[in-house]
């Protein structure tokens, strides 16, 4: 069957799941919430979202599969933060095609509304592709500043923001793409690009998270040019729902 039919029969049946990866404040590495990742679950097979997540988009199954993530984010996140007594974040990817959809506000409301979660516990990815419609997406990221949601710049520095576009979007956070994090501290290009962006992070006012560390030293390196959150095989792998229950309680 061809991967639209398939990815068809799979909305139909729910056929998906999302695995958490901690976000760890990097000044005392305290976890303050999760990233969802989207997994397509093919009868045996996990499939990764970068192998649907196109498709999903050319054949206008994004905004349900969207809508399922959303939902079911916040959901876990409110049960984790009921559980916990800690407030914990969720992140969830929000592809341009949802982000714009005339609908797409009221449905952030809708899912806090019914899931109970506090709006300031839910941060939107949205990547540099969204600021193409500029005048859609400020009017969209001052409606989700006023509803109390946060908004980060998903894989940061791959796309073509221009510095004249990011000064004036209400954005509260950028991520470092993880082609950027890789390398350092050795490769002196890579390491300049980061210090380069914390600062620039910086002097707009906007958080930072570096995705993808997996070696000390690279947290060295982020903590000391003032990077304030990461994530990565350092500190955890996207847990399964089994393997997230364990790690809070283990956690708290
Ligand atoms: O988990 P993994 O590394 O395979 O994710 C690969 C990419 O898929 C990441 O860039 C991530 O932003 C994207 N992604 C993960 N989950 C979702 C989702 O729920 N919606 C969208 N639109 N993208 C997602
Ligand atoms: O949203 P985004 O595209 O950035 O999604 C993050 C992706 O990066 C997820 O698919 C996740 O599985 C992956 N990832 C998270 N931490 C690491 C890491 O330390 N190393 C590598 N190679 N991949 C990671
Ligand atoms: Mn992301
Ligand atoms: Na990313």
């Amino acid at each position: 069957l061809r991967l639209e039919q398939r990815l068809r029969q799979a909305v139909k049946e729910r056929r998906f799941l999302l695995h958490y990866q901690p976000l760890v404040r990097m000044t005392d590495g305290a976890l303050i919430g999760f990233e969802a990742l989207l997994r397509w679950q093919d009868g045996d097979r996990l499939i990764p979202p970068d192998t649907f997540i196109p498709v999903a988009e050319e054949c206008g199954l994004i905004q349900e599969i969207g809508g399922w993530v959303l939902q079911q984010a916040c959901q876990e996140a409110r049960r984790w933060n009921v559980r916990y007594g800690h407030p914990l974040k969720v992140a969830v990817n929000v592809s341009v095609m949802q982000f714009v959809e005339p609908d797409f506000l009221q449905g952030i409301e809708d899912v806090l509304a019914t899931s109970r979660l506090a709006a300031s516990l839910l941060e939107l990815e949205i990547t540099e592709s969204v600021l193409q419609s500029l005048e859609d997406s400020k009017r969209i990221l001052k409606a989700l500043k006023s509803v109390g949601v946060s908004v980060a710049i998903d894989d940061f520095g791959t796309g073509f923001s221009s510095m004249a576009v990011l000064k004036d979007l209400p954005v509260d956070r950028l991520k470092i793409d993880r082609s950027f994090i890789c390398n350092i501290p050795e490769l002196a290009q890579d390491t300049a690009v980061c210090k380069a962006i914390i600062m620039l992070a910086g002097s707009l006012g906007l958080g930072i998270t570096a995705e993808g560390v997996e070696k000390a030293e690279q947290a060295d390196f982020l903590k000391e040019n003032g990077c304030d959150t990461a994530q990565g095989y350092l500190y955890a792998r996207p847990l399964d729902a089994r393997a997230l229950d364990a790690y809070l309680a283990q956690y708290f």
